[in-house]
C-alpha cells in the first residue's frame, strides 16, 4: 500500500522519536517493568494519546492509516509502549467517541487525548474470555448511581489509567443483551486495583486486576443505551485488533532488522553468515511474511478509512500478524545463535513481546471463528 504524503510524514516523524527516544530505553523497562511514563509523556506531545479523537476534543484527527503507521514504529522500538499506544487509542477512547454523549465527550475526550488520563477497557473477567458475554458483574440502580459489583481481570493499561470502561450485567435474565458499559473513573468509591500480573513480555504495560465493591458511579456514567454493552465491546474490539496487527507488524520487523544486521557482520568459515543459503533463504523468508503482514494491516485499515466493513480483515490481520511476529523473533533468535538468546541483544525480548499478540484482543482461534463466521453468514 502507497501512503499519502501526510501519512510518510507521521511514519518518519515516528520512526525518529521512537528509535532516538524509546528503542534506548525499551530493555530498561522490559527489566524493571516500571510503567514507562516518559515514553507516554512523549507520545501525548505527538498526538499519538489521541490518534483517532477530534481536533475539537483535543486529539490529532488522524486516519487509521495513520494510526497504524505510527504504532508499527512505536512497537518496533518498545512493544510495551506500543501496548499502552493501542488499548488507550482503541479500546480506552474509542467507546466514548462512538458510543458517548456529548456531554461525555466534552468530559472525557479530552482528558484522554492529551494523554492527562491513560484509558482501559474493563471486559474480562476470571469467568469471561473468549466467551465475553459470560460477564458476572453486575450493575444495580440505587437513586442516582449503579452500584458496580463484581471483579476483572489482565486490564491492560489497569494499574495507570485514570479512566476505565466497564461491562456490567443490569439483568443476567437477558445474556448478552442484559450488559451494559460504564465510565468508571479512578477514585470512585468501592473501586480498587487488585493484583498486578508478572508477564512474559511487553512486561512495562500494566496488567491488573480490578475489584467492584459496592463501586457508586454517577448514573451519567453510562455508555450507549441499556444492553447495549456487548455491541459496544465487539465493535471496539474490531478496530483494536488492526491496531494490534500493526504492532506485530513492528515486533517482527524489529527482530529481522537485528537479524539481518547481525548476519552481515558476523562471520564464520571466512564469511558473513548472512551468505550462506541456509541464512539467506530464512532472512528472505521472514521479509515475505512480514510484508504479507503489513499488506493484511494497512489494508484493514483503509477499509475502515473507506467507512467499508472491516472485522473480518482486522480479525485475518491480527491473526496473521501476530504468528508472523512469532515466528520471525523465532528465526531472529536461531540466526544470531547464542547471542539472540542473550539478553544482551533485544531479540529474546521481542519473542516475548510477540507472544501476547496471538492472544489478547481475542485469541487467534476466536478471530477464526469472527473470519468463519463471516464467510459463512
Ligand atoms: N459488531 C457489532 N455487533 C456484533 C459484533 C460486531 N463485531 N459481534 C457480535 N455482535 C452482536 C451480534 O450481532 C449479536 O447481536 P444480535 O443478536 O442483535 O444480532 C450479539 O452481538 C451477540 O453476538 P454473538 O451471538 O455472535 O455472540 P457470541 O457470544 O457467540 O460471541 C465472539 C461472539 C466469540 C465473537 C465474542 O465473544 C468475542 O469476540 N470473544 C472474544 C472477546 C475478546 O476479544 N476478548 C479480548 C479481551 S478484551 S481486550
Amino acid at each position: 500500500m502507497v501512503l499519502n504524503d501526510d501519512q510518510k510524514m507521521i511514519q518518519k516523524m515516528t520512526k525518529e522519536i521512537a528509535q532516538k527516544v524509546i528503542a534506548p530505553q525499551a530493555a530498561y523497562y522490559d527489566r524493571t517493568e516500571e510503567f514507562p511514563w516518559e515514553n507516554v509523556k512523549k507520545l501525548s506531545e505527538m498526538g499519538f494519546m489521541g490518534m483517532a479523537v477530534p481536533e475539537i476534543y483535543d486529539g490529532a484527527e488522524m486516519d487509521m492509516v495513520s494510526s497504524v503507521a505510527a504504532l508499527e514504529e512505536i512497537s518496533k522500538a518498545c512493544a510495551s509502549t506500543g501496548t499502552i499506544m493501542a488499548v488507550h487509542n482503541s479500546a480506552g477512547i474509542l467507546p466514548v467517541l462512538n458510543f458517548g454523549s456529548e456531554e461525555q465527550k466534552k468530559e472525557y475526550l479530552p482528558r484522554l487525548a492529551t494523554g492527562d488520563a491513560v484509558g482501559a477497557f474493563a471486559l474480562t473477567e476470571p469467568g469471561a474470555g473468549s466467551d465475553a458475554a459470560k460477564v458476572m458483574t453486575t450493575a444495580v440502580e440505587d437513586k442516582e448511581c449503579y452500584v458496580l459489583n463484581g471483579s476483572k481481570c489482565f486490564i491492560s493499561n489497569g494499574g495507570a489509567a485514570e479512566i476505565f470502561i466497564v461491562f456490567a450485567s443490569k439483568d443476567k435474565t437477558k445474556g448478552v443483551k442484559g450488559l451494559s458499559a460504564f465510565i468508571v473513573e479512578k477514585g470512585a468509591p468501592g473501586f480498587s486495583i487488585g493484583k498486578h500480573e508478572e508477564k512474559m513480555g511487553i512486561r512495562a504495560s500494566s496488567t491488573v486486576e480490578l475489584i467492584f465493591d459496592n463501586c457508586r458511579i454517577p448514573k451519567k456514567n453510562q455508555l450507549g443505551k441499556d444492553g447495549e454493552g456487548f455491541k459496544i465491546a465487539m465493535v471496539t474490539l474490531d478496530t483494536a485488533r488492526i491496531g494490534i496487527a500493526a504492532q506485530a507488524v513492528g515486533i517482527a520487523e524489529g527482530a529481522y532488522q537485528e537479524a539481518v544486521a547481525y548476519a552481515k557482520v558476523r562471520e564464520q568459515f571466512g564469511k558473513p553468515i548472512c551468505y550462506n543459503q541456509a541464512i539467506g533463504f530464512m532472512l528472505a523468508n521472514m521479509a515475505i511474511s512480514i510484508e504479507a503482514a503489513r499488506q493484511l494491516t494497512y489494508h484493514a485499515a483503509q477499509l475502515k478509512d473507506n467507512r467499508q466493513a472491516f472485522g473480518k480483515e482486522a480479525a485475518m490481520a491480527k491473526t496473521f500478524a501476530s504468528d508472523v511476529a512469532v515466528q520471525v523473533a523465532l528465526d531472529a533468535i536461531q540466526i544470531m545463535g547464542g547471542y539472540g538468546y542473550s539478553r544482551e541483544y533485544p531479540v529474546e525480548r521481542m519473542l516475548r513481546d510477540a507472544k501476547i499478540t496471538q492472544i489478547y484482543e481475542g485469541t487467534n482461534q476466536i478471530q477464526r471463528v469472527v473470519i468463519s463466521r463471516s464467510i459463512l453468514q
